[in-house]
């Protein structure tokens, strides 16, 4: 900081400007708290098939709590096109577990959408980006979100939105409307909703 300040003021006298790039008192080392904090995780199961159970894969990567280590945290990331298939990203409410079985998710199901691999291209990774901020800036009513998922699959990219309900009603009516409004979906791609319990049968219905 003080060397910014120290170099803007040689500029001002030599050329007598009077806009200024970064304003007077600004403190860069102030932080921003988050509404809640938030832990990202992966996993690739592929890499690992001796693994006991699916929750033994995922790999706990860093919890943020503030804007500025979001930032820091996400921009040191892999871009999910640069990711390997069968990997995922996952971006949980601190204290969320990103499996059915916590107890937060018991009641609760995913909203789903699936981007062609071939046309998506490193769309994908704004896509991502778009929803991992409205999650963390709690753009959904009801405190629903409870996280988000990033599948990556050899041909297709798959984001899903976790809530923690699952009944059919206006609240997740407006939150499908929501994501299609934060990520400026193109019309052609639809969006699922599946209740956990089906997930693990495989049932869903399309909105
Ligand atoms: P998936 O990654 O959610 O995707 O689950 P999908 O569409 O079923 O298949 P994919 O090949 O496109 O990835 C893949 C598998 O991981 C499931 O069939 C389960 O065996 C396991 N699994 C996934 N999740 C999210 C869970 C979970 O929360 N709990 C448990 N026990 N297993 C899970």
């Amino acid at each position: 900081m003080a060397q910014i300040d120290n170099e803007w003021h040689n500029i001002t006298q030599d050329n007598h400007k009077s806009i200024v790039p970064v304003p007077e008192g600004l403190d860069l080392t102030v932080t921003h708290p988050l509404q809640n904090a938030w832990t990202f995780y992966y996993d690739n199961p592929v890499l690992n098939n001796n693994a006991q159970s699916w929750a033994e894969n995922l790999k706990e990567l860093v919890t943020v709590d503030t804007v500025e280590d979001f930032w820091g945290a996400f921009n040191n990331l892999t871009k999910v096109d640069q990711l390997e298939p069968s990997s995922n990203y996952h971006l949980f409410k601190k204290g969320i577990r990103p499996e059915w079985e916590d107890p937060a998710n018991a009641n609760g199901g995913k909203f789903v959408i699936q981007f062609p691999r071939a046309r998506s291209g490193n769309t994908i990774n704004l896509f991502w980006l778009n929803m991992v901020l409205a999650v963390i800036g709690e753009q959904f009513v009801n405190d629903e979100a409870c996280g988000t998922v990033i599948a990556i699959r050899r041909n297709y990219f798959r984001i899903a939105l976790w809530t923690k309900s699952s009944q059919r009603n206006e609240s997740l009516e407006s939150i499908g409307h929501n994501i299609r409004e934060l990520l400026n979906l193109p019309m052609h791609l639809t969006m699922d909703f599946i209740p956990h319990e089906s997930a693990q049968i495989h049932e869903k219905f399309t909105l």
